[in-house]
C-alpha cells in the first residue's frame, strides 16, 4: 500500500498534476512548495533560513500532506531528523505553528513523544519511521520549508 502511494506521488510529481509554480529547488505538492534543507541548523536558524526564502518551516495540515512528506524523506534521506514549524517553547505542552501561530490540529506523534523537558521543537524522526518527536530546539538538524497554497503562484 505504501509503495503504491509512493508511486502515485512520484507519478503526480513528474507529470505536474499539481501545477504549482515553485521556485528552483522547491518541490510542488497540492498547492504548496517545499524546500528540503539539506544543511544542519537549529530550529530558529532554520525558520530564519525559510523566511529568507519567503517561506516558513513546514506546517503539516493533515495526513495527506504528512504522508507525502514522510514518503519523500524515506527516499531522500532515510536516516536523518528534519525540523517542522511546530514548537511549545512559549507554553509547555501547547504546540503552535510558526507560520500562523495556531495550535496543532493534526498531529502524528510517535507513541513515545512528546516527552518534553527541554525538548520544545518538533522533528520528523527517521528512527520513528518519520513520525514526530520533540527535540532540543538548539540541535542542528535538517529542515523543511513550505510556501503555503495562496502564497504560491498556482498555474492553470
Ligand atoms: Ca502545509
Ligand atoms: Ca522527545
Amino acid at each position: 500500500m505504501n509503495n503504491i502511494f509512493g508511486l502515485l506521488l512520484l507519478f503526480m510529481t513528474l507529470t505536474g498534476c499539481w501545477a504549482t509554480n515553485c521556485q528552483d529547488n522547491f518541490l510542488a505538492f497540492h498547492g504548496s512548495c517545499y524546500l528540503f534543507g539539506d544543511i544542519q541548523l537549529s530550529f530558529y536558524e532554520a525558520e530564519h533560513y525559510c523566511n529568507q526564502h519567503d517561506a516558513h518551516l513546514v506546517h503539516v495540515d493533515d495526513s495527506l500532506e504528512g504522508d507525502f512528506l514522510k514518503e519523500h524523506l524515506r527516499h531522500l534521506k532515510p536516516f536523518d531528523l528534519w525540523w517542522m514549524g511546530l514548537t511549545d517553547e512559549i507554553a509547555e505542552g501547547h504546540f503552535v505553528w510558526t507560520d500562523d501561530n495556531t495550535p496543532a490540529q493534526y498531529t502524528d506523534w510517535h507513541a513515545s513523544q512528546p516527552n518534553g523537558g527541554v525538548e520544545d521543537c518538533v522533528v520528523f524522526a527517521a528512527y520513528f519511521g518519520f513520525q514526530w518527536g520533540d527535540l532540543d530546539c538548539t540541535a542542528k538538524e535538517n529542515f523543511i520549508c513550505e510556501i503555503q497554497s495562496g502564497e504560491a503562484e498556482v498555474v492553470g
